[in-house]
């Protein structure tokens, strides 16, 4: 447990609230700024884990629930996002006292709603108010990675080539050929057998990669057929180490029991490749062969049921830039970086062109914060009177306009 996801995305209720959103894809940090928030992080839910021993043992014997934990397994990730999803709008008991923090919490009434496998309602309540809604998504984003001693590992189901089901690339039996700093995108399709798409309410999955290639990848869902109305919520947490290599978290899930039908994409993944990577290829004839693997996929259908699932990898093949002539200039996202992200006020805000105005939109594509700059690259930007939520930075320069989402917490 190295790192707290540090990203989120959701789909704007409006239409004018799309494009920023997706635009702005998932490029939060530096990479130079990502150690000092992951140590703040692992602080914090070191203190976190120590306090959730100690109020274990006094909740033990009772209906007790971590907040975010919406699958009541013993820890918080990207599969609860999936219960809390289907569960999303219901109603049920109030839990007294209750905060959305990451310490164990007695329930003193069970929901009369349950899971099909046997979850009761309350435990996709994580901040107790009643009500299954957006702040229970985000308690799963603040709790992120918090577990308890025991933990019941959730069974996967692993398809049959051929048979099942299958969340893969688009291209995943060529290779590239591409540059050092460059980005690419690859679409992630959910492919069912001809004639027989079935209804999904949510999926969540894994992306494993080698970070010595690459230095972001972020997923967006623009032209996904599970987040078209925009009834479906997308999570992603920031790349994280595990053992030799990284790993990212991603979930989609809609918004209450409200299956789509749908074959194709469902996300696309925007890479980076390492801009330094010229001392591993020494000589222009040298190539970096390397691998993105789909893996940990729960997939649930119309009636939360797990539909078993084949996986994939893309080969990815990194070349010399002096071994071709390059034919374009490389890409690179309109985005502007904010630090820290979720902040429960002050962020830093750094462009990588001149900033002439910086405004702030919020979740209904309202204009809540606006300054003006005369050509800064980077400038502090107070936020703390502004209410808990979801808003999307704009930053106008000479060369076009930035985007980058911010999420404002005063959550403890
Ligand atoms: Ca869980
Ligand atoms: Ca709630």
């Amino acid at each position: 447990m190295n790192q707290l996801l540090i990203d989120i995305i959701r789909k704007g209720i409006k239409k004018t609230t799309l494009n920023p959103l997706c635009a702005a894809r998932t490029f939060t940090f530096a990479k130079g700024q990502v150690p000092f928030m992951n140590s703040y992080y692992r602080i914090r839910i070191i203190a976190a884990t120590t306090l959730l021993c100690l109020s274990w043992a006094c909740i033990r014997g009772q209906n007790a629930i971590l907040p975010g934990d919406a699958n009541n397994n013993g820890r918080v990730d990207y599969l609860d996002l999936l219960h809390t999803g289907y569960a999303y709008g219901s109603i049920g008991p109030v839990r007294l006292n209750a905060t959305g923090g990451p310490t164990v919490q007695g329930i003193p009434l069970l929901w009369p709603a349950v899971f099909p496998d046997g979850v009761n309602y309350a435990y996709a309540d994580a901040d107790g108010n009643g009500v299954v809604d957006w702040h229970d998504l985000l308690a799963t984003f603040l709790n992120y990675g918090v577990q308890l001693d025991s933990v019941e590992e959730v069974v996967l189901q692993q398809g049959i080539p051929g048979v099942d089901a299958r969340l893969g690339f688009q291209q995943s039996s060529s290779a590239f050929t591409i540059f050092p700093g460059d980005m690419l995108e690859l679409p992630i399709l959910l492919e069912f057998s001809p004639n027989m798409p079935a209804a999904v309410n949510g999926l969540a999955f894994r992306l494993e990669f080698d970070d010595r290639y690459f230095e972001q990848i972020a997923i967006s869902t623009e032209d996904s057929w599970m987040t078209s109305d925009d009834g479906a919520f997308v999570f992603q947490t920031q790349p994280y180490f595990t053992d030799l290599t990284s790993t990212t978290d991603v979930a989609i899930t809609r918004f209450g029991q409200n299956p789509v039908t749908g074959i194709g994409p469902v996300a696309k993944a925007g890479i980076i490749i390492e801009d330094d990577l010229i001392g591993l290829l020494i000589t222009p004839a040298d190539t970096i062969e390397t691998f993105i693997r789909i893996k940990d996929v729960l997939v649930k259908d119309g009636e939360f049921g797990d539909l078993p699932i084949v996986t994939d990898s893309i080969r990815i093949v990194i070349r010399h830039p002096e071994s071709l002539v390059r034919q374009r200039e490389p890409q690179r996202p309109q985005m502007l970086h904010v630090f820290p992200n979720p902040t429960a006020g002050t962020v830093w805000i750094s462009s990588p062109q001149p900033l002439l105005e910086l405004a702030l939109y919020n979740n209904a594509g309202q204009l809540v914060a606006q300054e003006s700059l005369s050509g800064q690259y980077s400038r502090q930007w107070r936020l703390e009177h502004l209410p808990s939520g979801m808003y999307v930075a704009h930053g106008r320069t000479e060369g076009g306009i930035f985007h980058q989402r911010i999420i404002i917490s005063h959550h403890p």
